[in-house]
């Protein structure tokens, strides 16, 4: 039985929500399971998609309560145009109220135009709003070898030209190497940066648009709450004195 503690940790939102999104078998489930240090996501290896469905695992990592949102592949084989934009709307959700990133995961040395394309079809499957809460996670870290990937990025004007659109971030991940948490540690840092401390985070059209109601509600009010207060009272008159 789930203990009031943790019943109560599952009411909660997470300290740390993110969204995997990328093409098919570059990594995304490797990199939850990185993230989250335990083998949460399959990602076996195999010549088709495994992941089909937006999932989510959380765990505690670091002194954070971190949720991982893992989804099927962009341009997927097996989804249709709406159904994986229904997996990227269930993904969000599943963040609520909302992720503080998106990892679009890159398979390091392998990007081609689909992938040149990735940040397009995540913005209108959900909103243009998103590339400010993207960042890059290149996985495959093993090949880098001796190589920087500070120096990577600059000879790759495509690649630079997708960081320029998005919050400019990138990080490596080598998930053969789950143990090494110094790289989950660093990932935590940049997103850290992107979300300004947590306080940024994504949210839907309609829960962005009801914010912004909400802020030129308390706006006036804050200006004009004097006024209230005599129309208030000017009710109130009317309602005792007349029958
Ligand atoms: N060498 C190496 N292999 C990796 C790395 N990350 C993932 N892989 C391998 O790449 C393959 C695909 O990994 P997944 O994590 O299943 O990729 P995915 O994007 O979730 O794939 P789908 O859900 O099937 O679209 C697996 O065989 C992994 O072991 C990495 O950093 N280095
Ligand atoms: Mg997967």
């Amino acid at each position: 039985m789930m203990s009031k503690y943790h019943q109560l940790r599952s009411d909660l939102s997470s300290d740390l929500r993110v969204v995997l999104v990328g093409q098919e078998r570059v990594g995304k489930s490797s990199a939850g399971n990185t993230i989250l240090g335990k083998k949460q996501f399959d990602c076996r290896f195999s010549s088709r998609p495994l992941t089909l469905i937006s999932e989510k695992r959380e765990e505690d990592v670091q002194g954070h309560r971190v949720s991982v949102v893992d989804t099927p592949g962009l341009f997927s084989s097996q989804l249709s145009e709406e159904e994986m934009k229904a997996e990227l709307e269930k993904a969000v959700d599943l963040s609520s109220p909302g992720p503080h990133i998106f990892l679009l995961t890159i398979q390091l040395g392998r990007f081609t135009e689909q992938e040149q394309g990735d940040l397009e079809t995540l913005q209108k499957l959900l909103s243009p709003d998103v590339s400010k809460h993207t960042m890059v996670l290149f996985t495959y870290g093993d090949r880098l070898e001796n190589t920087n990937i500070d120096q990577f990025v600059r000879d790759d004007k495509n690649l630079k030209k997708l960081l320029d659109k998005c919050s400019g971030k990138y990080h490596v991940f080598n998930n053969r190497e789950m143990e090494n948490r110094d790289q989950v540690k660093e990932l935590f840092e940049k997103i850290d940066s992107v979300s300004e401390g947590g306080r940024l985070f994504y949210q839907k059209r309609s829960s962005q648009s009801l914010s912004l109601i909400l802020r030129v509600y308390r706006m006036i009010y804050q200006r004009f709450h004097w006024l209230f207060n005599i129309i208030f009272c000017v009710f109130r008159w009317f309602e005792e004195h007349i029958e």
